[in-house]
This record gives C-alpha cells, sequence and structure tokens, in this order.
C-alpha cells in the first residue's frame, strides 16, 4: 500500500498522575520510528510536536465545579480540539495521521478528527476500559476517560470536543481488558460497545480476537482508528508505562494482533488512523518501550518478514 504517513506528536500528560509520559512522542522517534517505517516501505513527514500546557502552570485543583473530578479538563479540551483540527487536515491532504502520545486522554482529539468526516470504528488495545467520566472516576485523571468521552456517555454527552460525530458504540471493540474500575465495569455492560478481555486471548487466541474486532470496527464503517495503549502489553514486555497490570499480551501476541489488522488492510484498506499512547520514558528501561512502540506502529503500517 502506497501510504504517506504524517506523524503527529502530543507531548500529552496532563491526562495521567506520572510525569514521563510527556516524553513519549520524543522517545519513540529517538527510538527510530522514520528508519523503522521507511524500512518498512512506508513514507514518512513529521509535523512535530503540538503545544501541550505543563501541569506546573496550573493547579489541579482549580477545577470548573461542573467538571466534576476531572483534571485539567480545560487544557485537554484545548489540546484535542488542536489535535483533532491536525488530523482532520492531515487526512484531507490525503495522508495518514500517526499520533504519537502522550497519554491516552488525546485519543479524545485523535478519534473526533478522523470521525468528522467519516463514520469510524475504534479498536482500543488496553489493558484498562477507559470508560470513567467525571462523575465515576476514582483518579480523576482524564486518561481514564477517552472512551466514555467519544461516546457521549454521563457528562460527556453535551461536549462538542469530545463526543465523536459518526462513531457508534455497535463499532467499537476493546481488546486485552484486565482492570476495571466497578463503575466502569457497570458502564460497559450497559453499553453497545465489544469487549474482549484477556482471558477471551488466552482461550481462543489473539488472532481470532483480533479478526472479532475487526469485524466490530469494519461493520458498516468508512475506517478504522487503532489506539494502542502500550499497557496492554505484559509490564515484562512494556515496561515504561504509568499504569501497568500483569498479565498483558506477549511480544509475540502483540505483533501478531497488528499483523492481523494489516492484514485486513492490504485487502480491504480499512486503516484509517493510528495512534501509540503511554510510553513512560521516566520508568522505561533503556527506551525499549519506545522501541517496542516504534516496531508495533511498523506491524501495523505493514511491515513484513518476507
Ligand atoms: N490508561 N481506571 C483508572 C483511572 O484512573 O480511571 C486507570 C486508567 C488508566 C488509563 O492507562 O490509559
Ligand atoms: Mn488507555
Ligand atoms: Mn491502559
Ligand atoms: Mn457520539
Amino acid at each position: 500500500m502506497n501510504r504517506q504517513v504524517q506523524i503527529i506528536g502530543v507531548p500529552m500528560d496532563l491526562g495521567a498522575d506520572r510525569r514521563g509520559v510527556d516524553m513519549g512522542s520524543s522517545t519513540i522517534r529517538y527510538a527510530g520510528l522514520a528508519d523503522e517505517l521507511e524500512a518498512a516501505g512506508v513514507e514518512t513527514t513529521d509535523a512535530g510536536d503540538l503545544p501541550v500546557p505543563r501541569a506546573e502552570e496550573r493547579d489541579p485543583e482549580t477545577v470548573q465545579p461542573n467538571e466534576g473530578s476531572a483534571k485539567f479538563l480545560q487544557e485537554t479540551a484545548e489540546v484535542c480540539t488542536d489535535l483533532a483540527d491536525e488530523v482532520a487536515e492531515t487526512l484531507d491532504a490525503g495522508q495518514f495521521p500517526l499520533v504519537l502520545g502522550g497519554d491516552h486522554s488525546i485519543a479524545i482529539g485523535t478519534v473526533t478528527g478522523a470521525a468528522r468526516d467519516a463514520d469510524i470504528g475504534v479498536i482500543w488495545f488496553d489493558a484498562h476500559g477507559d470508560f470513567n467520566t467525571p462523575a465515576t472516576s476514582p483518579s480523576g485523571n482524564v486518561h481514564g476517560m477517552p472512551l466514555a468521552a467519544l461516546l457521549g456517555i454521563g457528562d460527556f454527552a453535551d461536549t462538542e470536543w469530545a463526543n465523536a460525530p459518526n462513531l457508534s458504540e455497535e463499532n467499537v471493540a476493546i481488546v486485552g481488558l484486565r482492570r476495571l474500575d466497578d463503575a466502569e465495569r457497570e458502564a460497559i455492560r450497559e453499553s453497545d460497545v465489544t469487549a474482549f478481555t484477556m482471558s477471551d486471548i488466552d482461550e481462543r487466541g489473539v488472532v481470532p480476537v483480533v479478526e472479532d474486532a475487526l469485524d466490530v470496527a469494519t461493520d458498516g464503517t468508512d475506517g478504522v482508528h487503532v489506539s494502542l495503549d502500550m499497557d496492554w502489553l505484559d509490564p515484562k514486555e512494556a515496561p515504561g508505562v504509568g499504569t501497568p497490570v500483569r498479565g498483558g499480551v506477549t511480544y509475540r501476541e502483540a505483533h501478531s494482533a497488528l499483523e492481523t489488522v494489516a492484514e485486513r488492510d492490504e485487502t480491504e484498506d480499512i486503516l484509517r488512523t493510528l495512534e501509540v499512547v503511554e510510553v513512560n520514558a521516566i520508568l522505561d528501561h533503556h527506551n525499549e518501550t519506545a522501541e517496542l512502540a516504534t516496531e508495533l506502529a511498523a506491524s501495523a503500517l505493514g511491515k513484513r518478514i518476507l
């Protein structure tokens, strides 16, 4: 596939408690993303990093009363609106947006941009459901809320910057779940989102599960957004993440999963946008999580061994 990839960095950490995830986009570039993609036959350009206000510049306690317990919600809305514009412009220019986080709150911007002029489906590779709202969140961290935000759940129903147009619960698949807050579990059960837990992957294998997720995300849509939270992997493979949970997918399972996405894309041209988030440089060992992030992006974009 002759794809022209535009890399967009978002050094965002306002949605997470741990500093270090703001350096994710630089560490992924430093790990050789552009070379890895060139070697896979994918041409890239780099739009640089979007401006993100620093957490130190604002007191997290000064949230608006109607923002519930979501920290930095106003700043997150501004960054996500910029990112949505950047993603939509990139698509308009005939390029493929590859968004590098930053914490997972940025998915609100990537997906609203991807969904501006198309019906889309979403595959969410994550240990977590990211289905909290300001009213249910135990942490107040927006990186635990982006899926609920995009689907307009609870307080997010009236937020134009967050509630994605052209995205239905029926076209969202979460893959690799292993940690949910109680209210998230309830909300996911009540929704029409399809959720595959780690037990599903244990029982059926990662490829059939990802095939099912692709069926969900492509059903009646124009394209698919893949959101790759690096804490989806086992912390032994990806130690550089802020919210690690034991029992994640292995190195090989992760590659197989993204190769399965690439294979479907090769025949059906389904992939619209890709993002890689939650790489935490401070917690990483010798940049290995960032290196893995570059490899997985290349697998998703069609890298072949033979
Ligand atoms: N992530 N459910 C927890 C919370 O604070 O809402 C953890 C969220 C983690 C989010 O990893 O993108
Ligand atoms: Mn996440
Ligand atoms: Mn996660
Ligand atoms: Mn909606």
